[in-house]
């Protein structure tokens, strides 16, 4: 007896299968960089459906250990990866995931171009995408505060197109005392008495992810030169660059990793807890200027956290309404049930707010990086940086949670690779700064940089010709005015969230 065979759903070129975001580019994207990129995305579009996904999934299926003795008992802390993650570093370097962005040959336009890419990548690449996000964000630090000595051996590193020269960086910033404050660190830096800029680090980094990478960006507390002590607080904190291994490839760099972190999902990245003995740093910019120079890491890597968010959403989206045409239920496709679709269109809304954040802060993190310098530019990226961070974490969350369901008790199994999309995408509301977190980081670019003005005015400035009085946009448009208002209104020039958010009570 032959039994009923359900069809799996199946996805075919992510960026061709994608008309949303092709009317979209059409409108934001100048024609003549679009006819430039177009055909790679094309071709990048079905690369993630070929060799990058099944490269991923043996990542996924094989995970990371940590080996920490050899069979003779010596310490040898290998990270030990499946070969997919080293392909999948190489294809990175080949395809430009970095460099495309630093080349800067489409102009402003060359970080939507990269951050598009990614955002292809993102959900075939067992999260690769993280070390990418990272490693991004170690070159827009260099970018801005490198010596000649970094700019020279380390930069070119990471925007190199050559597989063999590739290198990635990873942020160590969380200690066991918060990864949230990290003011109170307790990783210190002894200067070398030999003059040089090299520090010894001490200390404990409770999260190290993508311990594979080459390099790392770091916070440690430096000696004050009047009192001789380490300085307390956040301001006492400063920013180093450190090899992970030594020039042998071998050896770590007087560090010892003392175990792989159990996660619940991004299981195919290493993530470790890491002891530094006397690491080798070099200190990058200012003394006690560590947490506004890193800063320049957590405004890419948040951005980076937008691209991996609305890429979950699009591939759960793209996944439940192909299935919708293979299923059916009493009696009919679920392509025609009206209950079915209006799930999916509660899912795809979702989706096309989160790619509108994520097309508008790619274009302003490229405008404020290739234009003549602009408040209005910085502003606008200031707060929606944090903003498009916090809000598409959570509804990837949401909507990857739906697609299981839409898949029915098989959407649940793991070897469907459905659940992971909910697995990897839980932790983007946690790292790179927790909902909260975020929100104090918007309140902090409202109080900087007047952000929510220069915010309400571009909504007003690009809705003005199209909103008719009545209209759904108008009405949207008003409920912001209004919120922002009395956004304004409840803080009346206060500095103190604290006091802000108790007055807010008495709004609803
Ligand atoms: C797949 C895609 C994603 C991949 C992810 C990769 C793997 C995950 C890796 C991680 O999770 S790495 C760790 C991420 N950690 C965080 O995101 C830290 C979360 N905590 C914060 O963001 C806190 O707000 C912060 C540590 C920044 C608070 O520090 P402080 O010192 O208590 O706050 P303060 O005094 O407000 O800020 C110090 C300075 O930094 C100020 O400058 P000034 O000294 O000049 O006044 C701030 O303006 C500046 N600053 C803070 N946040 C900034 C910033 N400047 C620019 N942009 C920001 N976002
Ligand atoms: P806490 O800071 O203790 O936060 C606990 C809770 O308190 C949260 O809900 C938070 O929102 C809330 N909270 C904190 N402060 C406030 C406040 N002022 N107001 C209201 N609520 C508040 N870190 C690195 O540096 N490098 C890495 O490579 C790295 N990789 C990671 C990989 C994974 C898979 C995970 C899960 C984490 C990783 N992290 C990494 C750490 C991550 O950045 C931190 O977990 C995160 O910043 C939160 O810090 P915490 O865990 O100490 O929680």
């Amino acid at each position: 007896y032959e039994y009923f065979q359900q069809e799996a759903p199946r996805l075919g070129n992510q960026y061709l299968e994608d008309s949303y975001l092709i009317e979209s580019l059409k409108r934001v994207v100048p024609s003549n960089y679009l006819n430039e990129i177009e055909p790679d995305l094309v071709r990048f579009g079905d690369r993630v459906m070929g060799d990058i996904l099944e490269y991923g999934r043996a990542c996924e299926n094989n995970p990371p250990k940590h080996v920490a003795y050899d069979a003779w008992g010596r310490r040898i802390d290998k990270i030990v990866v499946d070969e997919g993650w080293n392909i999948l570093k190489d294809i990175s370097a080949v395809e430009g995931l970095v460099s495309i962005g630093y080349e800067r040959k489409q102009k402003e336009f060359s970080r939507l171009y990269q951050y598009l890419k990614i955002y292809l990548f993102a959900c075939s690449s067992a999260v690769f995408d993280c070390p990418l996000s990272m490693t991004d964000g170690g070159a827009r630090l260099l970018e801005l505060y490198g010596d000649k000595e970094l700019m020279t051996t380390a930069y070119p590193h990471y925007v190199t197109r050559d597989p063999k020269n590739f290198w990635t960086s990873g942020q160590w910033m969380t200690e066991k005392t918060g990864g949230s404050d990290v003011a109170n660190s307790e990783s210190v830096a002894e200067p070398r008495k030999d003059g040089s800029n090299r520090y010894d680090i001490s200390g404990y980094k409770y999260f190290t992810s993508a311990t594979t990478a080459q390099t790392a960006m770091i916070l440690a507390r430096d000696r004050e030169p009047e009192t001789g002590g380490f300085r307390s607080g956040s301001r006492g904190l400063s920013a180093f660059f450190i090899k992970i291994r030594k020039d042998n490839g071998k050896d770590l760099n007087n560090m010892m990793i003392h175990k792989m972190k159990n996660k619940f999902g991004t299981k195919a990245v290493p993530t470790t807890e890491i002891e530094l003995l006397g690491t080798e740093g070099v200190m990058i910019g200012n003394k006690g200027r560590g947490v506004p120079i890193i800063a320049s890491i957590l405004n890419i890597t948040r951005i980076h956290n937008v691209i991996h968010s609305v890429a979950t959403m699009r591939r759960g989206v793209a996944l439940a309404r192909d299935f919708a045409h293979r299923r059916k239920v009493f009696g009919s496709s679920l392509a025609e049930n009206q209950l079915y679709i209006s799930t999916l269109a509660e899912m795809e809304i979702e989706y096309r707010a989160g790619l509108q954040f994520l097309l508008n802060v790619s274009l302003l993190l490229g405008q404020s990086e290739c234009l003549e310098k602009n408040p209005k530019i910085d502003s606008l990226l200031r707060i929606l940086t944090p903003l498009s961070k916090l809000y598409t974490a959570k509804q990837s969350i949401l909507v990857s949670s739906e697609t299981i369901e839409c898949m029915g008790g098989t959407g649940y199994m793991e070897d469907s690779d459905i659940p992971r999309l909910l697995r990897d995408t839980q932790v983007t509301a946690i790292w790179e700064g927790t909902t909260n977190v975020l929100s104090m980081d918007v309140w902090r670019s409202i109080k900087s940089h007047n952000s929510l003005v220069v915010l309400l005015d571009e909504i007003r400035s690009k809705t003005a010709a199209t909103t008719k009085a009545g209209s759904p946009l108008a009405n949207a448009k008003q409920t912001i005015e209004n919120a922002v208002k009395a956004i304004l209104e409840i803080s009346n020039g206060s500095d103190d969230l604290d006091f802000v958010i108790a007055n807010a009570k008495k709004f609803s």
